[in-house]
C-alpha cells in the first residue's frame, strides 16, 4: 500500500529579527510567503526597535523561548523549508544549530545577517565563527552580501570574477550551494553568482537608482517560499532574484527619508 500522502500544504518558517519599520526581518518575510501563497511561520529570534533612518534598540528574547517558538512550530506544521536571519548573539547561533539538528528540515536557506543598511550591528562579532563552523555547514543554500562574504570568508571581493572565486571557496568550506549577492559592488548592472556542486551561474539585473531596505531578507524568503512550492534549489534562487526585482522596482517610502521599502505583494504572480 501506498502510504497517503500528508495532506497539509508546506509552510515557510522564518527565524529572524523583527523590524519594528515593518521594512526588513521578519515583516518582510512574511509579506514575501504571502505573496507566493505559503502559508508563513515566525519565530522571532531578536526584536529591533528601528525605522527607515536606522535601529534604535535591540531585544534578544531567552533562548528558552526561541526553542519553544520553534518546537511549537515544528510539532504541527508540515515546514517545507526554514529561512535564517537576524541571530543577534553567539548564544542564538548555537541554539538554532541546535533545533536545526533536532528538527533536521528539508530546506534551510541561511541569510547571515551581521549588519543592517543602516550601519547598525545585527550580529556579534563573537557570534561570527559559530555561523562559519557551526550554521554554515547545516545550510542548503546561504545568500551573503559582499561585506558578509568577505567576512565569513576573510577575502576582499572587489570584482565579478572575485565573486565566482568567493562562492567556491563557500563550496570548499562546506556550503551545499551558496548565492552571492553582488548588490554592493559599483556597475550599472547587478550580477548575483550562484553555486552548488553542478557548477556556477551569474543571474544579471539592471541596478536600480534607490537605497532599498529589506532586499536580503525578502530574498532569502523568496527562495524559503519558492523551495516551499516545489521548485528545485538553483530555480528557487533565480525566481526570487526576479521576485525581488520586481519587488525593487514597485518599492515605495513610507518613512521621512529616501529609503525604500520593497513591494512583495506588487511581485506577486500566479497563484
Ligand atoms: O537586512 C538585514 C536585516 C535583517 N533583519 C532585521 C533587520 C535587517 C536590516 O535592517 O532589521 C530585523
Amino acid at each position: 500500500m501506498t502510504p497517503r500522502k500528508d495532506p497539509r500544504p508546506a509552510s515557510a518558517l522564518t527565524i529572524a529579527g523583527a523590524d519594528s519599520g515593518g521594512g526588513a526581518g521578519i515583516q518582510a518575510d512574511l509579506k514575501t510567503f504571502a505573496a507566493h501563497r505559503v502559508h508563513g511561520l515566525s519565530v522571532l529570534a531578536a526584536l529591533t526597535a528601528q525605522n527607515t533612518r536606522g535601529v534604535t534598540a535591540v531585544h534578544v528574547p531567552p533562548v528558552e523561548f526561541l526553542r519553544a517558538q520553534v518546537d511549537a512550530c515544528f510539532a504541527d506544521f508540515r515546514i517545507g523549508a526554514v529561512k535564517i536571519g537576524m541571530l543577534a548573539t553567539a548564544d542564538v547561533v548555537r541554539t538554532v544549530v541546535d533545533l536545526l539538528e533536532t528538527h533536521r528540515p528539508s530546506f534551510v536557506v541561511l541569510d547571515p545577517v551581521m549588519i543592517s543598511t543602516s550601519g547598525a550591528r545585527l550580529l556579534a562579532d563573537d557570534a561570527v565563527s559559530a555561523m562559519r563552523m557551526r550554521l554554515m555547514p547545516l545550510a542548503s543554500v546561504a545568500t551573503p552580501n559582499i561585506p558578509e562574504a568577505e567576512t565569513l570568508l576573510d577575502r576582499r571581493i572587489g570584482t565579478v570574477p572575485d565573486m565566482r572565486e568567493a562562492a567556491k571557496a563557500f563550496l570548499d568550506k562546506g556550503a551545499h550551494a551558496v548565492l552571492l549577492k553582488g548588490g554592493h559592488l559599483d556597475g550599472e548592472q547587478v550580477v548575483d553568482v550562484y553555486a552548488d556542486a553542478h557548477g556556477t551561474r551569474e543571474i544579471v539585473h539592471p541596478r536600480l537608482p534607490v537605497t532599498a531596505h529589506g532586499t536580503g531578507c525578502t530574498l532569502a524568503a523568496a527562495i524559503a517560499a519558492n523551495l516551499c512550492r516545489g521548485r528545485s534549489l538553483p530555480a528557487a534562487c533565480v525566481a526570487a532574484s526576479e521576485f525581488v526585482h520586481r519587488a525593487l522596482v514597485a518599492a515605495y517610502k513610507p518613512g521621512r527619508g529616501d529609503v525604500v521599502v520593497l513591494d512583495p505583494c506588487a511581485a506577486a504572480t500566479e497563484r
